[in-house]
């Protein structure tokens, strides 16, 4: 039986609906959340302050926020009440969000020769360490003064964020040594990040990975190799440092958890007002029936956003807002 193919007319749907499914045609935004009082979004580059005043951004990483602008038009913005009380605006890598794999495969590398494929040019060799490449993977050599290292050199923008990523090979057998890999505006510093194998055992093989923000332009990687003893050897392969753009980085407010506080003033919403936060850690917190009533202090927790509500959320919204701070 011959299949007969007729041409098929589908109906024209608005590309506004039919990939929001929203009737309303606008992409949700945690201001539409039916009751909203108040609207702290990290992630809003023109809401945040160094100062009281507004004169001066929050706008690189470790800056302090004395103000956070409500981005409503509801004006309850919160106030730090003392440049000691200044939370830092903080941006990391949203590792968990669609697509972000694929862009950080299409940045461009920036170390030379993290692949070692037929020798360990472009590293250097510090103290009396000796660097080599078997079988294409990075091997490095202690003699005998201890805690030497092998660094390379990178070109970095002020302010943005990279990840560093490497593969642990394995080491010597005579194992009393260990990697300590790190990332610093010196050679061997670790002023900018730092993953060490502090218990030994517990250094698996395979990918490690850690980002950064750049406080310089110069930036080196040095692998550590701690302890053992002469000619033990430590291997990487794969060393790699990306940029991870704009679209796919966290923004967030980092407290010190001692004095750290933003405070805002909102009306009488009585008590069954609610709360929804999004925790720098990908966590959302949702408390409903809150007293709420004039001096308001956020809760100061490490935060991606929050919203203040008069009434209840949706747990539709709360979806929502959970997909719009993932
Ligand atoms: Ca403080
Ligand atoms: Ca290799």
């Amino acid at each position: 039986m011959s299949l007969v193919r007729f041409p098929v007319r589908f109906p024209v749907r608005s590309p506004v609906r039919s990939v929001l499914g929203d009737v309303s045609g606008l992409a949700f935004s945690p201001d539409r959340v039916s009751g909203i009082q108040a609207w702290y979004d990290l992630p809003t580059s023109t809401s945040r302050w160094q100062d009281t005043g507004a004169t001066v951004a929050a706008t690189a990483p470790s800056d302090p926020i004395r103000l956070l602008q409500d981005v409503t038009a509801n004006g309850r913005d919160g106030v730090a009440p003392s440049d000691a009380a200044r939370g830092l605006y903080k941006a990391a890598a949203a590792t968990g969000r669609a697509g972000y794999a694929a862009a950080m495969a299409a940045q461009p590398e920036l170390v030379t020769n993290g692949t070692f494929d037929t020798d360990a040019t472009g590293w250097t060799a510090h103290g009396s360490m000796t660097l080599s490449a078997p079988s294409g993977v990075f091997r490095i050599q202690r003699g005998v003064s201890i805690n030497q290292n092998a660094s390379t050199v990178l070109t970095c923008e002020v302010g943005k964020v990279y990840r560093v990523s490497f593969d642990y090979v394995g080491r010597s057998p005579d194992s009393t040594h260990y990697t300590d890999f790190r990332v610093g505006t010196t050679i061997a510093g670790i002023d900018l990040a730092r993953t060490q194998d502090s218990s030994l055992a517990e250094f698996s093989t395979g990918e490690k990975s850690l980002t950064f923000v750049a406080t310089a332009t110069t930036v080196y990687i040095a692998v550590v190799l701690r302890n053992g003893a002469s000619d033990d050897y430590i291997e990487l392969d794969n060393v790699s440092v990306k940029e991870v753009p704009a679209a796919y980085l966290h923004r967030y407010v980092d407290y010190d958890g001692v004095d750290d506080v933003l405070n805002a003033t909102l009306p009488n919403l009585g008590s069954t007002a609610s709360v929804w936060y999004m925790k720098q850690d990908g966590t959302a917190v949702y408390a409903a029936n809150q007293s709420i009533s004039g001096a308001y202090a956020l809760p100061a927790v490490d935060m991606r956003g929050l919203i203040i509500v008069d009434g209840p959320i949706s747990a539709s919204d709360q979806t929502k807002l959970a997909t719009y701070y993932a």
